[in-house]
């Protein structure tokens, strides 16, 4: 029976199908350190990931691995250099989280403007005494400007929403997306600047890349208007978080919503000490249905690309299908 690790903890019912495949090592317990990682996944043929660093030091522990199969739509754990010149195929979750991390991505932005989370804090502390005119001032949403950063699945599902609030939507992406597709939005293709010079409300929904690393840094905030918010439901690393601290604490812009830090789970500390932002831990996708269904994507994957079941050779997420077929090198 072929072997496969499971290093995260994960719905017991998925852990079941996959017993019916193969025989499961089960981490279900803290993240696995990496020599613990290599240590586990070295006699595997398959491995299922959320987030788990996999780059060629793994993979050469490993040679019999031809497919790791991560829980998310995002793969930049994966070093996708190394699974090509090793032969291993990558597969992820797209699609199944499109409208819940969308429905997310407008909680928190919405949490962000309308300072939901300070407001709270303060209410929980004890502090309101009396209603007054000025009390947690924030902005508004309907008639206002969205500026998507990143209009693939997900930013287009965030985007279709804004109609309903009566927005202008803006976006920019790495190419224009098709003219039917914008023409539904109602959304105009702008350059980076423009949108950060335009936008009230920035959401950010890009992959993070060595290409978008710090897509907002110092120089793009010092772009945005006092007042706009900023929304990251993409990656850590694609804001620099100790120059948005700053900007948020200077009141450069007016303030944050956070579900991903650069090298989360901590955060930088600086994040936590200033009032207009809102921090969420990684739970754009975290509903109840969404998880289910991108945790049995990912069982599917990896049950299909180890040529069992009843998609057997053909998985439905490959990253790198390129490989498939291919003797492990
Ligand atoms: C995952 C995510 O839950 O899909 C993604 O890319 O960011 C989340 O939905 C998280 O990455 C754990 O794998």
């Amino acid at each position: 029976m072929q072997k496969v690790l499971v290093a995260r903890p994960i719905f017991p019912d998925v852990i079941e199908r996959l017993k019916q495949h193969f025989e499961v090592d089960w981490n279900d317990g803290d993240v696995l350190p990496a020599d613990e990682l290599k240590r586990r996944i070295a006699d595997k043929d398959g491995a299922l990931t959320a987030g788990d660093i996999i780059d060629a030091s793994v993979l050469s522990v490993a040679p019999k691995l031809r497919v790791v199969s991560n829980m998310a739509v995002g793969y930049n754990n994966f070093d996708m250099a190394a699974f090509n010149a090793a032969n291993v195929l990558g597969t992820n979750t797209p699609d199944v989280l499109n409208e819940s991390t969308a429905d997310f991505g407008w909680a928190l932005m919405m949490a962000t403007a309308r300072r939901i989370a300070e407001s709270e804090h303060w209410l929980r502390a004890g502090k309101w005494e009396k209603w007054s005119y000025d009390g947690f001032l924030g902005s508004d949403i309907h008639g206002s400007t969205l500026g998507v950063i990143g209009m693939g699945r997900i930013g287009q599902a965030l985007a279709r929403r804004a109609r309903g609030f009566s927005m202008n939507v803006i976006y920019h992406n790495r190419s224009r997306v098709a003219p039917g597709i914008e023409a539904e939005l109602n959304a105009q293709y702008v350059s980076k600047e423009e949108l950060l010079r335009r936008a009230d409300h920035v959401v950010l929904v890009l992959p993070y890349t060595s290409e978008s690393h710090h897509t907002i840094g110092a120089a793009e905030l010092a772009l945005m208007k006092p007042t706009a918010t900023l929304t990251n439901i993409a990656r850590g690393g694609i804001v620099d978080d100790a120059a948005l601290a700053v900007a948020l604490r200077e009141k450069r812009i007016g303030a944050a919503g956070l579900d991903v830090f650069e090298g989360e789970p901590k955060v930088n500390p600086a994040l936590l000490t200033v009032p207009n932002v809102v921090l969420t831990p990684h739970i754009a996708s975290a509903t109840e249905a969404t998880r289910r269904a991108m945790a049995n994507l990912a069982a599917d994957n990896l049950i299909a690309a180890l040529g069992v079941g009843p998609r057997a050779g053909r998985p439905p997420n490959p990253i790198n299908p390129d490989v498939i077929g291919k003797a492990r090198s």
